[in-house]
């Protein structure tokens, strides 16, 4: 799959890597494809990002003859994804696509599934252990990474400074694989020094405090990358609060509604958009195939777009739902 970026600043940004609920019926164990069930657990309910991944995933289960239900944790977090998952077991479920909050916590819950005959397929995060799931769905997150800090180094410009990264929370392996592959990339870039990365617990307001805060220690600060929605819509929010909006590039991923507003009005200079109604699509067609006894693909990537205020409507295709 590619990497599309379509950033003004530079062509040679192009990277080439590529509801309802209801009640299940027991099918019972050898007759999976009697049961027509898909669940989908994404990793936090009403976010923009999920809500076009379930969007992609109602139609394509419609399409496939499958009847849906989205259950959703209302954090993101693994002490709350836990009991979805215990529940979507005791209903059985044909399959169940999950978003795990953890790489490690959620593997326990996951392998439940897995035992008890239910077809698991990540969808966006994914745990540590390859031997539960049967397809992994997600943008490549490293390589996002990487083009991020590409994106940061041509709006900077040559310009010295310092550059922050703002993270999720340890062990969700999208956000850790777009830091890592942010890192590796940033080293390229002496003028670019590097202050670290903070997290912030996937919350906006916390987002917003850590730029502040690094503002007052980093007076240079030139750049910042925040690795997914809230912690972008949080860091324009900071840099507008400090009146630093524009004199620090913000690159941040995702699209939601208000990040697309930030990215129009000036407060966010490049977004790295995903394509999460391909992903809830996907995992429809892989779940379908483990549940026919098909092989599946077990690593399917999907398209990462960078978007700038100058190119935002020419990829308006990019920009994430609130609503299907
Ligand atoms: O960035 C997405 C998703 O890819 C990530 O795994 C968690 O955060 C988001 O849902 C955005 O909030």
């Amino acid at each position: 799959m590619k990497i599309r970026s379509a950033v003004a600043v530079s062509a040679a940004f192009l990277l080439a890597a590529c509801g309802g609920g209801g009640q299940i019926g027991d099918s019972g164990s050898g007759n999976a494809a009697a049961n027509k069930k898909l669940v989908l657990i994404p990793g936090i309910t009403a976010e923009p990002f999920y809500i076009s991944m379930q969007c992609g995933f109602e139609e394509a289960a419609k399409a496939a003859g499958y009847e849906t239900d989205t259950q959703a944790p209302s954090k993101f977090d693994a002490a709350q994804q836990t009991p979805i998952v215990t529940g979507v077991l005791a209903s059985k479920p044909a399959a169940v696509l999950i978003a795990p909050t953890d790489d490690k916590a959620m593997a326990g819950p996951m392998k439940q599934l897995k035992d008890a005959g239910i077809k698991v397929v990540e969808v966006d995060t994914k745990l540590q252990d390859t031997s539960i799931a049967s397809s992994t769905i997600s943008s490549n997150n490293e390589q996002g990474g990487k083009l991020a800090a590409e994106t940061i180094n041509k709006l900077t410009a040559g310009k010295t400074g310092s550059v922050l990264v703002l993270n999720t929370k340890a062990g969700t392996s999208t956000t850790d694989a777009r830091a890592k592959g942010f890192e590796d990339e940033i080293k390229k870039y002496p003028n670019l020094k590097y202050v670290g990365q903070q997290y912030t617990d996937n919350e906006a307001a916390t987002a917003a405090s850590k730029v502040t805060a690094t503002l007052a220690a980093n007076p240079d600060l030139i750049g910042v990358f925040a690795t997914n929605l809230n912690s972008g819509e949080g860091a324009a929010t900071g840099l507008r609060n400090a009146g630093k909006t524009g004199a620090v590039n913000l690159v941040g991923f995702d699209a939601s509604p208000k990040q697309v507003e930030d990215l129009k009005a000036g407060f966010v200079q490049a977004l790295i958009a995903q394509d999460p109604g391909t992903i809830g699509k996907q995992g429809v067609e892989q779940a379908v195939a483990a549940i026919d006894g098909k092989a599946n693909k077990r690593n399917i990537e999907t398209d990462l777009v960078a978007i700038t205020k100058d190119d935002a409507e020419k990829n308006s295709k990019y920009f994430y739902k609130k609503a299907c």
